[in-house]
Order: C-alpha cells, then sequence, then structure tokens
C-alpha cells in the first residue's frame, strides 16, 4: 500500500445502557411510532457488534467508537442540584421529559457525530473533522461537546489531522455531520466531489426546513479547506422531509463513483441528479457517475422511509466490487418487493454492486437509525491509519469485539421503558459500562460538562 492509498475505516456508534423509545425526534417517524415502548439496549448493543463483524468479514476496516454517560448531568443540574442520584430522583418526578432527553443513547448514531473529509481533499493536506452540533434537537445536541472531546481524544495527534469543535448555532449553522454529505470519487484514494446536502439557507422556525442549514456546510467546506470545485450543495426535497427524510442518508447513499438516490430526494428532482453527475464528470475528467435512480413507482417515499433502503451502507470489497449492507426491514416488508428490486440492482452489471447483505437492526431501527446511521467513515492514509492502530484501541478485532460483548452481558439491561430512567441500578450500571470501556478501549472517560 503506498502512503497515498486511502482507507476507508467505518466506524460504528456502540448503543449506552440507556437506549430507550422516548419519541422525541418529531421529523422522524419511527422515532415518534414507538414512544414508549419496551427496548432492550442489550440487544441493540450485540446487533451493533454483528453489524462491525459483518463489515470485517467483507473486508472493511471498522472502529468502535464508544457511547456517552447518559443521564447528562449538565442538563439535568439547570434545573436540580445534590448528588447525582439525587438530581435524577427529582428529574425522574418533576420533570420526566427532560429526564428522557438527558437519557438518549442517541450518540449511536455516529452518522451525525461529525463531518469527515480526507487529506487528499484539502489545499492544506490535511484530514478534517468538524464535530456536529445537532442544534436542532435538545436530546442530540448535548452530544456535541463530548463527541468532540471523544474525537479528539481518538484523531488529535494522528498526522495531519484537526480535529474542529461544533459549529456556532446562534450564527444559524445547523450542521448534523456526514448524514448530510457524501464523497463521490473514482477510488477512495482520488480526490473527492464532497456534496453537502441542506434543507434550508439559513435558520428559520418553519419545522419542515430541515434540521442542515446552507450557512452550516458552506462553513465547513471553508474550513475544510477543500479545494475549489470539490464541494457542491444540493437542497433537499421539502415533501421528503414532510414524509419523514430528516437526514439525506434516509433518502440517498453513495460510495466511491456510486450514487442510489430516490427520484424525488432533491429540490429540482432528476434536474439535481444530472446536475450532480454533471459536477462528477467535471470534478473528475470525464470519468462517469454510476447513478442508481429509484423512481416513485418503483418504491415511493414513504415506503423508502418506512424500509430504510437508501439508509444502506454501500463499502468496497478488496476485489473492487461494492457490497451494500442492508436493512432487514427490506427483506421484511412490502411482501419482500423492495429486496426483489435490489436484487435486480445487484444483478445488473451497469453498476459496481455485487452483493446485498441484510442486517438485523431493529433496535435502533425503531428511533429511525438504520446501518449507515450507525457509521461515521474516516477516509486514512497509510501513515494516518497507522498511527490510529498503534495509539488507540478503536480498531475492532474480534478481541475488542469479544471485550465489548462481555461488558455489554455484564451491565446492560435487556428491558427498558422510558420510566425506568431514573433507577439508580440504570446510573451505576451506565458508570460501570463507561469505566470499562474506557479501559479496553484506553480512552480517556468523557464526564459531560466536567
Ligand atoms: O436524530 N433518532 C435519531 C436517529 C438518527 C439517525 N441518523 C441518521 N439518519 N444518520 C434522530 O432522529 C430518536 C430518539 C428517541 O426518540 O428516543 C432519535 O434521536
Amino acid at each position: 500500500m503506498s502512503d497515498d492509498s486511502i482507507t476507508e475505516v467505518v466506524f460504528v456508534g456502540l448503543p449506552g445502557p440507556t437506549h430507550h423509545y422516548g419519541g422525541l425526534s418529531a421529523d422522524n417517524k419511527a422515532s415518534t411510532l414507538n414512544r414508549g415502548s419496551v427496548s432492550n439496549p442489550k440487544l441493540a448493543a450485540l446487533q451493533a457488534l454483528e453489524l462491525v463483524r459483518l463489515l470485517k468479514s467483507l473486508g472493511v476496516v471498522a472502529g468502535i467508537l464508544p457511547p456517552q454517560l447518559r443521564p447528562h448531568m449538565p442538563l439535568l443540574r439547570q434545573h436540580f442540584s445534590g448528588e447525582d442520584e439525587a438530581v435524577i430522583a427529582q428529574a425522574a418526578v418533576s420533570a420526566p421529559a427532560l429526564l428522557d432527553k438527558a437519557s438518549a443513547a442517541s450518540s449511536m448514531w455516529t452518522a451525525n457525530a461529525a463531518t469527515v473529509t480526507p487529506s487528499i481533499d484539502s489545499s492544506d493536506g490535511n484530514m478534517h473533522i468538524t464535530a456536529a452540533n445537532l442544534f436542532t434537537n435538545l436530546h442530540r445536541r448535548i452530544e456535541a461537546e463530548d463527541t468532540y472531546h471523544m474525537l479528539k481524544s481518538i484523531f488529535e495527534d494522528i498526522p495531519d489531522t484537526v480535529v474542529h469543535p461544533p459549529l456556532s448555532a446562534v450564527m444559524g449553522l445547523l450542521d448534523e455531520g456526514a448524514a448530510n454529505h457524501m464523497r463521490l470519487c473514482p477510488s477512495h484514494s482520488q480526490a473527492g466531489l464532497n456534496l453537502f446536502v441542506y434543507g434550508a439557507t439559513d435558520i428559520t422556525n418553519d419545522k419542515t426546513a430541515g434540521r442542515q442549514t446552507l450557512s452550516a456546510s458552506q462553513a465547513i467546506a471553508r474550513q475544510h479547506k477543500l479545494f475549489d470545485g470539490a464541494a457542491g450543495f444540493i437542497r433537499q426535497n421539502r415533501e421528503a422531509i414532510h414524509s419523514g427524510v430528516f437526514h439525506n442518508d434516509v433518502i440517498a447513499v453513495s460510495n466511491e463513483n456510486l450514487l442510489m438516490v430516490h427520484e424525488q430526494a432533491y429540490d429540482q428532482g432528476m434536474r439535481d441528479i444530472e446536475r450532480i453527475a454533471k459536477s462528477y464528470r467535471e470534478t473528475h475528467q470525464g470519468k462517469e457517475l454510476s447513478v442508481v435512480v429509484i423512481s416513485e413507482e418503483e418504491l415511493t417515499m414513504e415506503e423508502a422511509v418506512q424500509c430504510y433502503l437508501f439508509n444502506s451502507q454501500i463499502v468496497t470489497k478488496p476485489d473492487g466490487s461494492m457490497a451494500v449492507i442492508a436493512p432487514i426491514e427490506v427483506k421484511l416488508l412490502f411482501d419482500g418487493e423492495a429486496a426483489e428490486m435490489m436484487e435486480h440492482i445487484r444483478a445488473d452489471s451497469s453498476n459496481p454492486i455485487s452483493e446485498v447483505r441484510y442486517v438485523d437492526l431493529r433496535q435502533s431501527m425503531r428511533n429511525g437509525g438504520g446501518p449507515a446511521c450507525l457509521r461515521l467513515r474516516v477516509p486514512m492514509n497509510t501513515p494516518q491509519l497507522a498511527a490510529l492502530t498503534q495509539r488507540k484501541r478503536v480498531i475492532a478485532d474480534e478481541e475488542l469485539i469479544t471485550a465489548l460483548e462481555r461488558i455489554i452481558h455484564a451491565y446492560y439491561p435487556d428491558e427498558l421503558i422510558p420510566s425506568d430512567l431514573g433507577k439508580p441500578s440504570l446510573y451505576h450500571a451506565s458508570h460501570h459500562v463507561m469505566e470499562a470501556l474506557s479501559e479496553v478501549m484506553q480512552l480517556p472517560l468523557v464526564r459531560s460538562g466536567g
């Protein structure tokens, strides 16, 4: 492998022991639909590790990002005081909705942790990582600071790497990270066309305007010093947002030179998709983007939101062909029609997809988090990956996976409803989990706010 070759490391977020269904995201159909139902944090975490194993079996380098400590005490301490347990007990009685938000295990959806661009895309030769501010929803906003500290502790001393703090939402910069970013390139090792997808140009009170502003996407493109022409900006279709497309990765997915997208994903429909293909051609000297467009007739927007077909991960296997990792719902819903459609796409030799694998992530899916939500892609060059592997214990090998499974079996509850969130046993279990993870992964224990 030459120094210039880039390996995409796929970081999967480990669900934390407070994983529950709070109905906390009004624009996310699965979240609102499953509000209050019984969750199984143990199973959620084990399902995420099965995803890691699948990625590894496909030849992908996979990493793990640990959960954050919950409940988020600084949020509760704005209302209550005393020892942690007393604060939680008061919140459980007087402000259960607040405790619900403070206990969200939502940092598992690492596609929202940050936006990442590799050294090869920037004029300063650095890999840039900007922690997302996740400002739209309170239960997610509280992730931002700890995510930044976690990413810093993992990546800061990696060569040619800059980790940026979350953007200031006070300036109208609403940012949900990689879920609204696609990097298109002939291969990971070549410079990419970075597409940023946004809902509104600036902050607005309109709830249907989405969670990402153009101003934030532009700030990131500038901050990352992307080469001229290496950034493009595409507006989401309002109707799609209204139908439950709260992030771009609910309706489009890309990998290298492949884009799979619903025809109604963007404001200008097919015109936008053609514009993307044209920009790709211009950036990559006449090379063609392989575009798989799924029409409304083949799969309605509503069906796409239900089965999360576009929230698949697409990865490049060592032989250069691509595998789709799709949620099991694609097979289970609509009498398997969406899976049949996927089979046609796989069999079509005009695109690079050679394999479709289905994963059971139902614990996360019930909160609107599919395979693509659970992963942060970090394209690293050879010295960067070597430094990461040497200095940190985040790359998943079987030994790490087994150690994590042991922690999960020891401390995670296998049943949780929102009214359990005030229980001292959960608070103690959460602390044990974080301490054990910090030891096994050799990471500092990031304590919210202090
Ligand atoms: O932000 N769900 C998350 C799902 C995030 C999915 N990520 C991507 N599409 N990349 C969200 O809406 C629900 C939590 C609850 O209701 O308990 C939640 O936060």
